[in-house]
């Protein structure tokens, strides 16, 4: 009996998960455990022997259940620790970062043209930003010997490309206009955001800048859709029924007849501020936002379209200035600049996505 204890005390301090104690309490106190076993031969003792033997017997179960109890003990309050010691939270460390980057404002004005555009039934069309003459130039009827050509400060390639065209950096996104018309014919309803290249640069202009473009063209079209069409837009994008527009003829080799846009300002402690109108009596001006007009026939035909059925308008209008005056930034070459600080105080939350039923701005 002493063996048998001394074995089973050592197996049960061994034993070092749940398991396999519990697989020695079967062996020695199950049913047909050993020691169960020796319990059993009690009853063919004679009373003497069960004075002995029987004392010592129940000493030994006795001995084993308690060593089995406080070994279960142990095993759980050791698997009780180790989980605790994985759930642990330090509320001493630092706060997790929050979310690095921003959305720089060229792609927050883009995402909310884009989104008022869609409402008006507009889809977003891309192209190259590497051209040929013929694209960014001849069909916008600006042939070779046009004083336009001379006016885009256009960033040429040394090489023509394999049709012999002269390749150039596009100088507005016109280009895409004429692909999608060439590519799916009428009728269109287009934005063409993106960027856009001249060989200026000074305060006011930077070498690369951004542009949006939209063409309509339908049967049937005026300029009273233009009107209607750019005044909904900037309602919308500067968010105020509180804009006034002027349409003053002015001259582009694409369109006719040409205005250009004027939006009336205030002066609000020396800044500009859109809205108001010329006879509320209050400090204002007028301010050129948009070019535009009837998409020249010349054009319409080159893109092989017949401008007897066909009409549209066209506006263009720079990104960079349309985010600069919505969101109050007076530097334009601060924009490329890549400066985190800047994109710091003037960029957006990755998680503020315009929309027209949440705000249109973040
Ligand atoms: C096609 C037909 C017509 C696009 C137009 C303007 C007027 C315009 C300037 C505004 C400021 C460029 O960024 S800016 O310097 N753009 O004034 N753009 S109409 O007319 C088109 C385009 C494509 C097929």
């Amino acid at each position: 009996m002493e063996q048998v204890q001394e074995l089973a005390l050592a197996r049960i301090a061994a034993s070092d998960d749940l398991a396999a104690l519990e697989a020695a309490r079967i062996d020695y106190l199950g049913k047909q455990g050993s020691i169960s076993a020796l319990l059993k031969t009690l009853g063919a003792m004679t009373p003497e022997q069960r004075q002995s033997e029987g004392r010592a017997i129940h000493e030994l179960r006795e001995a084993v259940s308690a060593a089995l109890a406080s070994r279960k003990a142990e095993l759980e309050n050791a698997a009780l620790d180790a989980q605790l010691a994985g759930e642990r939270l330090d509320m001493s460390l630092p706060a997790p970062p929050r979310l690095e980057g921003s959305i720089h404002p060229v792609s927050q004005v883009m995402d909310e043209l884009a989104e008022i555009f869609a409402d008006l039934g507009f889809a977003v069309a891309t192209g190259p930003e590497i051209e040929d003459d013929w694209h960014n130039f001849t069909a916008l009827n600006i042939p070779e010997t046009h004083p336009a050509r001379a006016m885009h400060d256009t960033f040429y390639f040394d090489r023509a490309d394999a049709g012999g065209h002269k390749m150039l950096l596009r100088t507005h996104t016109s280009p895409v206009q004429i692909r999608t018309m060439v590519a799916d014919g009428a009728p269109v309803r287009i934005i063409a955001p993106g960027r856009t290249y001249r060989s200026d640069s000074d305060a006011t202009h930077t070498p690369m800048f951004h542009q949006v473009e939209g063409l309509v063209i339908d049967r049937g079209i005026h300029m009273g859709h233009l009107k209607w069409t750019l005044e909904t837009f900037l309602k919308a994008f500067f968010e105020t029924d509180d804009i006034h527009l002027r349409l003053r003829p002015s001259y582009f080799p694409f369109t006719e007849p040409s205005a250009e846009v004027d939006v009336w300002y205030r002066l609000e402690k020396g800044r500009r501020v859109l809205g108001g109108s010329p006879d509320d009596g209050k400090d204002g001006g007028w301010m050129e936002l948009l070019g535009s007009g009837m998409v020249h026939p010349k054009v319409i035909a080159a893109a092989g379209l017949d401008p007897q059925e066909w009409q549209g308008f066209a506006f263009g209008c720079g990104i960079d200035r349309l985010a600069m005056l919505k969101y109050g930034i007076d530097d334009l070459r601060a924009f490329f600049d890549g400066d985190l600080r800047w994109l710091k105080h003037y960029g957006f939350s990755a998680l503020d996505v315009p929309t027209l039923s949440g705000g249109i701005s973040a």
